[in-house]
Protein backbone atom coordinates (compact mmCIF):
# COMPACT_ATOMS: atom_id res chain seq x y z
CA UNK A 1 0.00 0.00 0.00
CA UNK A 2 1.62 3.19 -0.92
CA UNK A 3 -0.26 7.03 -1.20
CA UNK A 4 1.82 9.99 -2.58
CA UNK A 5 1.41 12.97 -3.25
CA UNK A 6 2.94 14.92 -6.01
CA UNK A 7 2.27 18.10 -8.14
CA UNK A 8 1.37 17.38 -11.42
CA UNK A 9 -0.70 17.81 -14.88
CA UNK A 10 -2.34 14.26 -14.29
CA UNK A 11 -2.60 14.51 -18.16
CA UNK A 12 1.40 13.65 -18.03
CA UNK A 13 1.45 10.96 -15.74
CA UNK A 14 2.49 7.77 -16.58
CA UNK A 15 0.34 5.22 -14.47
CA UNK A 16 -2.84 2.30 -15.29
CA UNK A 17 -5.19 4.89 -14.65
CA UNK A 18 -5.72 8.59 -14.16
CA UNK A 19 -8.92 9.38 -12.31
CA UNK A 20 -11.52 11.86 -14.12
CA UNK A 21 -13.57 14.34 -11.97
CA UNK A 22 -16.23 14.70 -14.36
CA UNK A 23 -20.00 15.48 -14.41
CA UNK A 24 -22.89 12.74 -14.95
CA UNK A 25 -23.52 13.63 -18.40
CA UNK A 26 -19.48 12.18 -19.07
CA UNK A 27 -19.57 14.34 -22.07
CA UNK A 28 -16.39 16.95 -20.95
CA UNK A 29 -16.55 20.02 -19.34
CA UNK A 30 -13.98 22.20 -18.15
CA UNK A 31 -11.19 21.82 -15.26
CA UNK A 32 -9.35 18.36 -15.04
CA UNK A 33 -12.16 17.10 -17.28
CA UNK A 34 -11.34 19.17 -20.10
CA UNK A 35 -7.63 18.63 -20.04
CA UNK A 36 -8.06 14.99 -20.03
CA UNK A 37 -10.52 15.11 -23.01
CA UNK A 38 -7.97 17.35 -24.66
CA UNK A 39 -5.05 15.28 -23.99
CA UNK A 40 -6.67 12.13 -24.70
CA UNK A 41 -8.18 13.00 -27.99
CA UNK A 42 -11.62 12.61 -29.66
CA UNK A 43 -12.19 8.41 -29.31
CA UNK A 44 -12.38 9.53 -25.50
CA UNK A 45 -15.37 11.44 -26.10
CA UNK A 46 -17.06 8.52 -28.37
CA UNK A 47 -16.12 6.08 -25.69
CA UNK A 48 -18.06 8.53 -22.79
CA UNK A 49 -20.88 8.61 -25.43
CA UNK A 50 -21.21 4.71 -25.83
CA UNK A 51 -21.79 4.16 -22.50
CA UNK A 52 -25.18 3.48 -21.28
CA UNK A 53 -27.62 6.09 -19.70
CA UNK A 54 -28.87 5.87 -16.36
CA UNK A 55 -31.23 8.60 -17.10
CA UNK A 56 -31.83 10.41 -20.23
CA UNK A 57 -28.42 12.45 -21.01
CA UNK A 58 -26.75 10.93 -17.88
CA UNK A 59 -23.82 8.24 -17.51
CA UNK A 60 -22.57 8.27 -14.08
CA UNK A 61 -24.85 9.72 -10.95
CA UNK A 62 -22.77 10.99 -8.14
CA UNK A 63 -20.15 9.11 -6.42
CA UNK A 64 -19.66 5.92 -9.24
CA UNK A 65 -17.10 5.31 -11.33
CA UNK A 66 -17.12 3.93 -14.70
CA UNK A 67 -13.96 3.22 -16.81
CA UNK A 68 -12.65 3.99 -20.36
CA UNK A 69 -9.32 3.47 -22.14
CA UNK A 70 -7.22 6.23 -21.93
CA UNK A 71 -6.46 6.30 -26.15
CA UNK A 72 -3.50 9.56 -26.48
CA UNK A 73 -2.89 9.36 -22.66
CA UNK A 74 0.06 7.94 -21.34
CA UNK A 75 -2.49 6.37 -18.83
CA UNK A 76 -3.71 2.81 -20.06
CA UNK A 77 -7.48 3.94 -18.56
CA UNK A 78 -9.33 6.90 -17.38
CA UNK A 79 -11.31 5.41 -14.37
CA UNK A 80 -14.46 8.65 -14.67
CA UNK A 81 -15.91 9.71 -11.49
CA UNK A 82 -18.66 12.17 -10.27
CA UNK A 83 -17.88 14.18 -7.29
CA UNK A 84 -20.14 15.95 -5.19
CA UNK A 85 -21.45 19.50 -5.42
CA UNK A 86 -20.42 21.54 -1.99
CA UNK A 87 -23.45 23.11 -0.60
CA UNK A 88 -22.84 23.43 2.52
CA UNK A 89 -21.56 19.70 3.91
CA UNK A 90 -25.11 19.03 5.25
CA UNK A 91 -26.19 17.16 1.91
CA UNK A 92 -24.17 13.97 2.02
CA UNK A 93 -21.21 15.65 0.48
CA UNK A 94 -18.53 14.15 2.38
CA UNK A 95 -19.91 10.45 1.95
CA UNK A 96 -20.61 11.06 -1.59
CA UNK A 97 -16.83 12.25 -1.79
CA UNK A 98 -15.49 9.43 -0.28
CA UNK A 99 -17.62 6.70 -2.11
CA UNK A 100 -16.09 7.91 -5.66
CA UNK A 101 -12.37 7.29 -4.30
CA UNK A 102 -13.61 3.91 -2.56
CA UNK A 103 -15.41 3.11 -6.14
CA UNK A 104 -12.26 4.20 -8.28
CA UNK A 105 -10.12 1.76 -5.97
CA UNK A 106 -12.27 -1.10 -6.41
CA UNK A 107 -13.04 -0.79 -9.84
CA UNK A 108 -8.85 -0.25 -10.39
CA UNK A 109 -8.34 -3.46 -7.85
CA UNK A 110 -11.03 -5.51 -10.41
CA UNK A 111 -9.08 -4.48 -13.62
CA UNK A 112 -5.88 -5.45 -11.78
CA UNK A 113 -4.22 -2.06 -11.74
CA UNK A 114 -1.12 -1.41 -9.77
CA UNK A 115 -1.02 2.36 -10.21
CA UNK A 116 -3.89 4.99 -10.21
CA UNK A 117 -3.49 8.92 -9.94
CA UNK A 118 -6.25 11.34 -8.65
CA UNK A 119 -7.05 15.19 -8.84
CA UNK A 120 -8.13 17.05 -6.17
CA UNK A 121 -12.50 15.41 -6.59
CA UNK A 122 -14.98 18.30 -6.08
CA UNK A 123 -12.37 21.11 -5.21
CA UNK A 124 -12.66 23.40 -8.28
CA UNK A 125 -16.07 24.19 -9.82
CA UNK A 126 -17.82 22.16 -7.29
CA UNK A 127 -16.83 23.79 -4.75
CA UNK A 128 -15.66 21.61 -2.11
CA UNK A 129 -13.47 22.99 0.65
CA UNK A 130 -9.95 21.92 0.32
CA UNK A 131 -8.84 21.11 3.07
CA UNK A 132 -12.22 19.06 4.11
CA UNK A 133 -11.64 17.27 0.64
CA UNK A 134 -8.43 16.22 1.36
CA UNK A 135 -9.12 14.38 4.36
CA UNK A 136 -12.16 12.63 3.31
CA UNK A 137 -9.84 11.78 0.77
CA UNK A 138 -6.85 9.83 2.67
CA UNK A 139 -9.47 8.35 5.20
CA UNK A 140 -11.14 6.55 2.22
CA UNK A 141 -8.06 5.43 0.32
CA UNK A 142 -6.52 4.13 3.49
CA UNK A 143 -9.35 2.26 4.68
CA UNK A 144 -9.66 0.63 1.07
CA UNK A 145 -6.05 -0.16 0.04
CA UNK A 146 -6.32 -2.12 3.34
CA UNK A 147 -7.97 -4.80 0.72
CA UNK A 148 -5.37 -3.94 -1.97
CA UNK A 149 -2.34 -4.12 -0.46
CA UNK A 150 -0.51 -3.61 -4.16
CA UNK A 151 -1.90 -0.47 -5.59
CA UNK A 152 0.18 2.34 -5.94
CA UNK A 153 -1.86 5.69 -5.31
CA UNK A 154 -0.53 9.07 -6.15
CA UNK A 155 -2.70 12.13 -5.03
CA UNK A 156 -2.31 14.91 -7.48
CA UNK A 157 -2.41 18.71 -6.80
CA UNK A 158 -2.48 20.67 -9.93
CA UNK A 159 -0.54 23.36 -8.04
CA UNK A 160 1.57 23.80 -4.62
CA UNK A 161 -0.97 24.96 -2.44
CA UNK A 162 -3.33 21.65 -3.07
CA UNK A 163 -0.35 19.57 -2.83
CA UNK A 164 0.28 20.96 0.16
CA UNK A 165 -3.04 20.74 1.89
CA UNK A 166 -3.18 16.89 0.16
CA UNK A 167 0.68 16.21 1.68
CA UNK A 168 -1.02 17.78 5.73
CA UNK A 169 -3.83 15.79 5.21
CA UNK A 170 -1.72 12.33 4.40
CA UNK A 171 0.85 13.28 7.71
CA UNK A 172 -2.11 14.01 9.87
CA UNK A 173 -3.67 10.74 8.90
CA UNK A 174 -0.70 9.18 9.37
CA UNK A 175 0.51 9.89 12.61
CA UNK A 176 -2.98 9.87 14.57
N1 LIG B 1 -4.22 18.01 -13.55
C1 LIG B 1 -4.46 17.86 -12.23
N2 LIG B 1 -5.39 18.57 -11.55
C2 LIG B 1 -6.12 19.48 -12.26
C3 LIG B 1 -5.92 19.70 -13.63
C4 LIG B 1 -4.94 18.91 -14.29
N3 LIG B 1 -4.70 19.05 -15.61
N4 LIG B 1 -6.80 20.66 -14.04
C5 LIG B 1 -7.48 21.05 -12.94
N5 LIG B 1 -7.06 20.35 -11.86
P1 LIG B 1 -12.31 20.59 -11.37
P2 LIG B 1 -14.58 19.43 -9.86
C6 LIG B 1 -7.52 20.44 -10.46
O1 LIG B 1 -13.03 21.90 -11.44
O2 LIG B 1 -14.46 20.46 -8.81
C7 LIG B 1 -15.72 20.02 -14.90
O3 LIG B 1 -16.24 20.99 -15.76
C8 LIG B 1 -8.19 21.71 -10.01
O4 LIG B 1 -7.20 22.71 -9.71
O5 LIG B 1 -11.64 20.08 -12.58
O6 LIG B 1 -14.77 18.00 -9.44
C9 LIG B 1 -16.52 18.73 -14.92
O7 LIG B 1 -17.06 18.46 -16.19
C10 LIG B 1 -8.94 21.25 -8.78
O8 LIG B 1 -8.07 21.22 -7.64
O9 LIG B 1 -13.35 19.40 -10.88
C11 LIG B 1 -17.59 19.01 -13.91
O10 LIG B 1 -18.65 19.73 -14.47
C12 LIG B 1 -9.32 19.80 -9.12
O11 LIG B 1 -8.52 19.45 -10.26
C13 LIG B 1 -16.89 19.87 -12.88
O12 LIG B 1 -15.81 20.50 -13.57
C14 LIG B 1 -10.77 19.58 -9.48
O13 LIG B 1 -11.27 20.71 -10.17
C15 LIG B 1 -16.27 19.03 -11.77
O14 LIG B 1 -15.79 19.88 -10.77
Amino acid sequence: MSIVVITADIVQLEVDAIVNAANPTLLGGGGVDGAIHRAAGPRLLAACRALPETSPGMRCPTGEVRITPGFDLPARWVIHTVGPVWQDGSHGEPGLLAHCYRASIALAAAHRLHSIAFPAISCGVYGFPAERAAAVAVAALREALLHHADLQVQLCGFDVRMSAILQHALDTHEHG
